[in-house]
């Protein structure tokens, strides 16, 4: 059993694995950078360990300072959140060559999905559907014209190394390829320093569709369902929900069983999530995540299960606690991310709290490392909290989340709190008649009608 967790990150994600570890009477350790000496999770966390100055680069992305920071307070496993070193497979071989646990799947699984091509031809070998496409790398452009030719345009360009919308070109003929394929590559050489790409059939309005799924490392896994986080600005989820909307339960089944069947097949351990393009009834693996996604709330509240503490079980070597006959979907779960943002172009907005309410009620969840004078540095990610409302129905989530954030206030910084509110107003928000480019349209027209100004 894990005496003591380390937890490499910072803001609410932090304080989601706190209170998974007090709930497990493991004790926490915070790690922080000299920005963040008065943040919440600081004062959550049972020790904590100043690990460099404000930038990330020298603090949360700081291999040295953290696995220090674990040997100093004798920390028997690092939780890495999201984002920062999550995903980031030297450092999860470096935690282990430490004989400290790395609560999340092995470096070899990330590496794979970290790779696109890798990840894509992984999950083809194991029978999940894929987005038709070049095999593997193209490395001249005669072979990126047969490719195209074979799927036919609009085709997209993607940087193996790139992801969540990193990387990419559209050629939405001919005459456009070589311009795409050229960009693409010389882009991504410059980005990622590897610029290899692959090509695939473009598809012009599909769902973000993603399924939880959840191994041992022992040859069991299970799938937690879907989220649908199709609305998206500039690859920045905005409002998840779960189940979605256009899935139904034998859908959900079907690529649930492939999904869970593939990890189950690799021995992956730890949360993932596969992610797809969803069109006309079709599911299209585009990419893995190997790590807890911000959204994953919206799945703990549907399931009734705890994400981190799950995580936490199967990084010791226990079996996971539900099967996947135990997994009931009950009711409909959205969340809204709300950002300290200037509308209406977004741009970052730190500063000082002047007054801080979270609403509350039935159904009601509001993950936020803020409190009342806290002051927002400038150095990182503008989320300054997760509302997450649960319903008997879609319908029911919607009207409570529309009254929680009517019950929500955060003074001294702009929010896209806003934004939401619109939002919930809008015909296609409550129907669930999105697809990935609807927000950004209709973003377009919102903000040009001076809303959110
Ligand atoms: C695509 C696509 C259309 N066709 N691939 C963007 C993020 C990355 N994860 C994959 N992305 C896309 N890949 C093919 N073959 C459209 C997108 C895309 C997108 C995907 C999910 C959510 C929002 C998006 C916004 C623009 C483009």
């Amino acid at each position: 059993m894990f005496e003591k967790i380390l937890i490499a990150n910072r803001g609410e994600i932090a304080l989601r694995v706190i209170r998974a570890c007090r709930e497990m009477g493991i004790k926490s350790v915070a790690v922080h950078s000299t920005a963040d000496s008065d943040a919440m999770h600081v004062r959550m966390a049972d020790e904590a360990v100043c690990i460099g100055p404000p930038p990330s680069g020298q603090s949360y992305l700081s291999i040295p300072a953290i696995v220090s920071a674990c040997e100093i307070t004798g920390a028997d496993a690092i939780h890495p959140g999201y984002g920062f070193l999550s995903e980031n497979a030297n450092f999860v071989q470096i935690v282990e060559d430490h004989d400290i646990a790395f609560i999340g799947p092995t470096a070899e699984h990330i590496r794979i999905m970290g790779d696109k091509i890798t990840a894509k031809e992984t999950m083809k070998a194991l029978g999940v559907p894929c987005v038709p496409g070049s095999e593997g790398g193209v490395a001249d452009l005669e072979t990126a014209r047969r490719v195209a030719a074979e799927i036919g345009f609009p085709v997209i360009v993607k940087a193996t190394a790139g992801g969540g919308g990193r990387g990419m070109k559209l050629a939405r003929t001919a005459r456009e390829l070589d311009h795409a394929f050229q960009t693409a590559r010389s882009e991504a050489k410059g980005a990622f320093g590897n610029d290899e790409v692959y090509i695939e059939k473009y598809l012009g309005a599909p769902r973000h569709i993603e399924i939880q799924v959840f191994g041992d490392g022992k040859g069991n896994a299970v799938h937690l369902g879907e989220r649908d986080c199709s609305l998206q600005r500039r690859h920045q989820k905005v409002l998840e929900e779960a189940p979605g909307p256009t899935i139904d339960a034998d859908t959900r089944a079907r690529i649930g069983k492939v999904c869970a069947e593939a990890v189950a097949k690799i021995n992956y351990v730890g949360a993932g999530t596969i992610e797809f393009l969803y069109e006309n009834g079709e599911f299209f693996f585009i990419e893995m995540n190997t790590r807890l996604q911000v959204e994953h709330p919206v799945t703990e509240a549907i399931f009734g299960v705890d994400l981190v503490r799950e995580q936490i079980r199967v990084a010791e070597g226990y079996p996971l606690s539900f099967t996947q006959d135990e997994l009931a979907i009950n009711g409909h779960a959205i969340e809204v991310r709300i950002n300290a943002e200037k509308l209406p172009t977004f741009s970052p907005c730190p500063g000082r709290i002047t007054a801080f309410h979270a609403p509350g009620g039935l159904g009601v969840r509001m993950d936020s490392a803020l409190y009342d004078g806290y002051k927002i540095p400038p150095f990182y990610d503008s989320l300054i909290g997760k509302l997450i409302v649960h319903g008997r129905d879609r319908a029911e989530a919607l009207a409570r989340l529309d009254r929680a954030l009517g019950e929500l206030i955060v003074d001294g910084v702009d929010t896209t709190v806003p934004l939401f509110h619109a939002l919930l107003a809008e015909p296609e928000i409550q129907t669930g008649a999105y697809n990935i480019h609807w927000l950004e349209h209709w973003l377009e027209k919102w903000l040009d009608r001076g809303q959110g100004a």
